[in-house]
């Protein structure tokens, strides 16, 4: 199948009505992770290939994420991809605006935007067993595939707290991944809900806009010194003209950052000099003692994500800025009121409280062999995949961004393209062996789950004392990858066919024979 799969999508303006269009392989989503398989798929040299993307461009949670202040806690040169290096980068830690225009030249160099479907908000994903394909509903009409990749990511589905009375709040309010750019926040009472890595960029972006900034703090975040500068220039001209001095910075950065890995999964005690650092710098960015004993963390560091930031203490000890720890009780039409009994009035509020990540919307729409959901597969075992890429009973699909290959260390991207790996070897190994289905053996899910489970039951994301979104309704870590990410990618240079169940396409045309047959 040629490009003109996507031509004949937007030609015949596909609807519900229309007969399911049929594709080899469906990409859903088109952030890092889905971008980056089109792009493997199509240095294959295969075009038959679709994806699917809910927004209107690419660029995934960095197109969305349109926040003030919004900008990588990663480094540039780690945070992009390893075929597509840009000595270009302005500062050593992006900002959105320029990740999203990296992403979006990436895809325009490697010529894959006709394979994309843009406003295809995906409805469900249902294997047929008679036919045995995914039947995929969209909004831009119903599509069918041998193998499906899912590029959702874990960063994609706001979550709205379930506080009383506010869905009655009657002045702006929306989601940090929301953002509301037409609401005026100058010389406002704005109140943000949540401490976490978009709240802190948040809140020193607009604290000296509006007239006052009430913080709704749950649970302290643990901050450390973000080592945020402009690139000057030699080092953009070095970057560019001097042959490997850009690898050599990555790799500088990469082997920085996964020393960390340590400290995070086996010992504990290396830990202790972050504690210090982040001790350090709350002592000299807060001069209020009260404000200080508010904002300090009572759980180890590294339990949830460590945060970097500069402005954020700063800004939580300026006049116009209070910190309130009391749990919210209540939201009025104007006001927030909080269990003292405190009523605070507000003309905004911003929802900075994250993402449903181990219980996403999208598990209730992805229907396996056995007819049960993924929602229905993992309430009972749990998140779980197999290399966070495959799910038995879910034959042909693969994840990407899938369970426990999160990290909050370093770059995402880096197990992203350990992923793609894997699946474009699925993909490939599919076609040279003529295989129909493959199906993650369980037992081999069970085993390699079991082993997961016991390295993250010593780590500090389970040990340190705190709550997080890595921890599901059962207190298991569906989420981090516990181990360096190296070992990762060696796990997923390569698809390991014998841990799947096979049937092969010389059987099922066999079978079809069978049928038809008088
Ligand atoms: O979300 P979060 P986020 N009432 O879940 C609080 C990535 N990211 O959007 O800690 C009151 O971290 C919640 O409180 P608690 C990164 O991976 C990266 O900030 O649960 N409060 C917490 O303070 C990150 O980890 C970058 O007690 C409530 C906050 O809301 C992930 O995205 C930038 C509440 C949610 O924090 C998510 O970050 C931004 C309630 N009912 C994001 N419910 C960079 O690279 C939740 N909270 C820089």
């Amino acid at each position: 199948m040629s490009r003109k799969v996507t031509d004949n999508v937007v030609e015949t303006g596909a609807s519900d009505t229309s007969a399911p269009r049929h594709v080899t392989t469906i990409i859903v989503g088109s952030g890092f992770a889905g971008l980056g398989m089109a792009i493997r798929l199509r240095q294959q040299g295969r075009d038959d290939f679709l994806v699917l993307e809910r927004g209107s461009e690419v660029g995934g949670t960095w197109r969305d994420n349109t926040y003030p202040g919004a900008a990588c806690d990663v480094p540039s040169h780690l945070y992009s991809y390893s075929f597509a290096l840009n000595p270009d980068w302005t500062r050593s830690f992006s900002k959105q605006g320029e990740i999203q225009n990296y992403i979006r030249s990436v895809a325009q160099r490697h010529d894959v935007l006709d394979n994309h479907v843009f406003d295809c908000d995906v409805t469900s994903i249902r294997w047929n067993n008679e036919t045995t394909q995914w039947e995929i509903g969209s909004s831009k009409g119903a599509f069918t595939a041998d193998t499906v990749v899912s590029a959702i990511g874990a960063l994609c589905e706001p979550s709205l707290p379930d506080i009383k009375g506010i869905n009655d709040f009657e002045g702006e309010i929306f989601h940090s991944a929301r953002w509301n750019h037409d609401a005026d926040l100058d010389g406002k009472r704005v109140a943000v809900i949540g401490t976490g890595a978009s709240s802190i960029q948040i809140v020193p972006a607009i604290a000296n806009k509006v007239a006052s900034l009430d913080v709704y703090q749950r649970t302290a975040p643990w901050l450390l010194p973000r080592m945020d500068r402009p690139y000057l220039l030699p080092e953009r001209l070095a970057f560019k003209h001097i042959p490997g001095f850009q690898r050599l910075s990555r790799a500088a950065i990469y082997a920085a950052r996964e020393t960390q890995v340590l400290g995070l999964t086996r010992l504990p005690v290396l830990m202790k000099g972050f504690e210090a650092l982040s001790r350090a710098k709350l002592a000299i960015e807060i001069r209020d003692a009260e404000l200080r004993r508010k904002v300090t963390p009572n759980y180890r560091i590294g339990c949830k994500r460590m945060l970097i930031s500069n402005e954020y203490y700063p800004a939580l000890d300026r006049d116009n800025v209070d910190v309130v720890t009391d749990p919210i009780a209540e939201v009025k039409a104007g006001s927030i009121v909080t269990k003292d009994g405190t009523e605070r009035e507000i003309d905004a509020l911003i929802v900075a409280t994250g993402f449903h990540v181990t219980d996403s919307p999208v598990y209730e729409t992805v229907y396996g062999r056995d007819g049960r959901s993924l929602a229905e597969v993992f309430d009972e075992i749990g998140q779980q995949a197999y290399k966070g890429s495959a799910v038995a009973n879910f034959p042909n699909l693969f994840f990407l961004v899938g369970p426990n290959v999160g990290l909050g260390h370093t770059s995402m991207v880096y197990m992203i393209e350990s992923q793609i790996n894997y699946v474009a070897d699925a993909l490939a190994t599919i076609a040279e062996q003529d295989l129909h289905t493959v199906e993650v053996r369980p037992e081999v899910q069970r085993d390699y789950n079991r082993d997961l489970q016991d390295k993250l039951a010593k780590t500090v994301w389970n040990t340190g004392g705190c709550a997080s979104w890595y921890l599901d309704k059962h207190g298991n870590n569906t989420t981090l990858w516990p181990d360096f990410t190296f070992r990762f990618r060696s796990l997923t240079r390569q698809f390991d066919v014998d841990a799947y169940n096979v049937t092969t396409s010389a059987a099922a045309r066999a079978d079809d024979q069978k049928v038809v047959a008088p």
